[in-house]
């Protein structure tokens, strides 16, 4: 007789999954053909009836030692029991002075003081609102303008939304911030398809400022932001020389640069941070994920001496800065963040993904023959490979493909539109690289 009873699951699922409004989700069709998710353990997700997935996304850029990281869990544990919560206004825990002093080490000299909060989001909004800020205080509260570029993406808070400039996530949210404009994209196909890490061509591109800022005048801006390697729009790295140009753009106007390193901090780039790979010294930079290894929401600011010094002024019973949140250094989020910055550096983390960026370049590329494959971009231990869309439009291709790598050849990978991003824990072996190249492979074909 054939077994009609359900499938065996090795977790509780819900049988109904209407009540939770998925973020970033095409709700109906997850809904319909669920990809539920019960542990994980280093290079893999495990599913809740017990598959094993190889995980080719750092879950969403963010597990960069793997999953299950006995030290963090047990940290995270051990805060728990010893001080679940304590306010971050006015009072202080220990270990936020020491992540935040382990972090500040990290960065390049002469960024030396770390804001925190608890997401990407946050992070970008505190730093506009720094960058204000600094601006009031200095005399200069002309400068109000922010700058951001197209398809970079900041967050969903206002400040992000509007410095952001993937359409999708700006259209629907009315005027958004005044005030704001945009520096163009720097991706170009025709010049630079099939570029291995920096593309040679687009440096020039920065020069764009100049034009803003000849538009709108050096004294009503006060920041310029970006990614140095936009994540969320396909990957898409810097051009050659583009950030040390729009450096010495910013510092000739006195208009603070911010680096949205959300992404490419923690390693992902084969540097603690990008602007240490790129040599180039921003006045801010953000990030969150990676910190904490995603095990514990936390995001933050980095900040150069010079703008904290400015703030430290008047009164000294006074709050410099009227802004934080209430889980801005959460004990859970400082335990993790310690454990995990510990990972990175006895593991050498970091320097692994520098030593293996080369061949995963390689691996990588070996896709290009693939069907439908219309560029492959690679930097750190990054990739996007786009795909043309298919003839139902924009973003059907590459949706079927996050489809079928989860339920067809079990591998998850992150899409952007109709470009497959692989952004893999820095753990990942050789051998591992090339399963997960099998494995795009395979997907590529299945919705070709
Ligand atoms: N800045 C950057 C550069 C990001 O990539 C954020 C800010 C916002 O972070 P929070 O923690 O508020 O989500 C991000 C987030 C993807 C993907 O598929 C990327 C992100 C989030 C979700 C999906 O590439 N990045």
């Amino acid at each position: 007789m054939l077994d009609k009873s359900p499938n065996q699951r090795s977790v509780n699922v819900p049988n109904d999954l209407a009540a939770f409004w998925m973020p970033f989700t095409a709700n109906r069709a997850f809904k319909k053909a669920p990809r539920l998710l019960a542990g994980a353990k280093d290079m893999h997700y495990i599913t809740t009836d017990g598959r094993q997935v190889i995980d080719a996304a750092a879950g969403m850029w963010c597990s960069n030692a793997g999953h299950g990281r006995k030290e963090i869990a047990a940290a995270i544990g051990k805060q728990a029991e010893a001080l679940d919560y304590a306010p971050p206004f006015q009072f202080g825990i220990p270990q936020a002075f020491e992540l935040a002093s382990r972090i500040a080490e990290l960065a390049p000299k002469g960024l030396e003081q770390v804001f925190f909060c608890n997401s990407g989001s946050e992070a970008a909004d505190t730093a506009l609102k720094i960058a204000l800020a600094y601006h009031q205080i200095n005399g200069q509260g002309g400068r109000c303008r922010l700058i951001g570029r197209e398809r970079g993406y900041h967050g969903v808070g206002f400040g992000g939304t509007s410095v952001g400039g993937i359409v999708g996530n700006r259209k629907m949210f009315g005027t958004l911030l005044t005030g704001v404009d945009h520096l163009q994209s720097t991706y170009n196909r025709d010049k630079q398809a099939f570029s291995k890490g920096e593309p040679e061509w687009g440096a020039d591109l920065a020069d764009e400022l100049e034009r803003l800022v000849n538009l709108h005048g050096a004294n009503t801006i006060a920041a310029v932001i970006v990614e140095p390697m936009a994540g969320s729009t396909g990957v898409i790295p810097a051009p050659k020389g583009y950030l040390k140009r729009l450096r010495e753009i910013t510092q000739k106007h006195g208009i603070l640069l911010i680096f949205d390193e959300v992404i490419t901090g923690f390693g992902r780039l084969g540097f603690a941070f990008a602007a240490e790979r790129y040599g180039v010294l921003p006045d801010m930079i953000t990030f969150a994920k990676g910190v904490t290894n995603g095990a514990a929401p936390m995001g933050g600011v980095i900040v150069r001496d010079t703008i904290y010094e400015t703030f430290m002024t008047g009164p000294e019973h006074v709050i410099e800065l009227c802004h934080g949140y209430t889980y801005s250094a959460h004990p859970l989020a400082c335990a993790a963040g310690l454990a995990t910055l510990d990972i990175y550096r006895d593991e050498k983390l970091f320097e692994r993904a520098n030593k293996l960026e080369p061949k995963f370049a390689d691996a990588v590329m070996s896709l290009r023959n693939e069907p439908n494959v219309v560029d492959i971009r690679t930097v750190g231990l990054t990739a996007g490979i786009e795909l043309s869309p298919n003839k139902e439009g924009p973003g059907k291709r590459g949706f079927e493909a996050l489809q079928n790598g989860f339920h067809d050849n079990d591998i998850m990978v992150r899409v952007a539109g109709d470009t497959i991003a692989l952004t893999p824990p820095l753990i990942v072996s050789e051998a591992q690289v090339g399963e997960i190249i099998e494995k795009v492979a395979k997907i590529i074909r299945a919705v070709a």
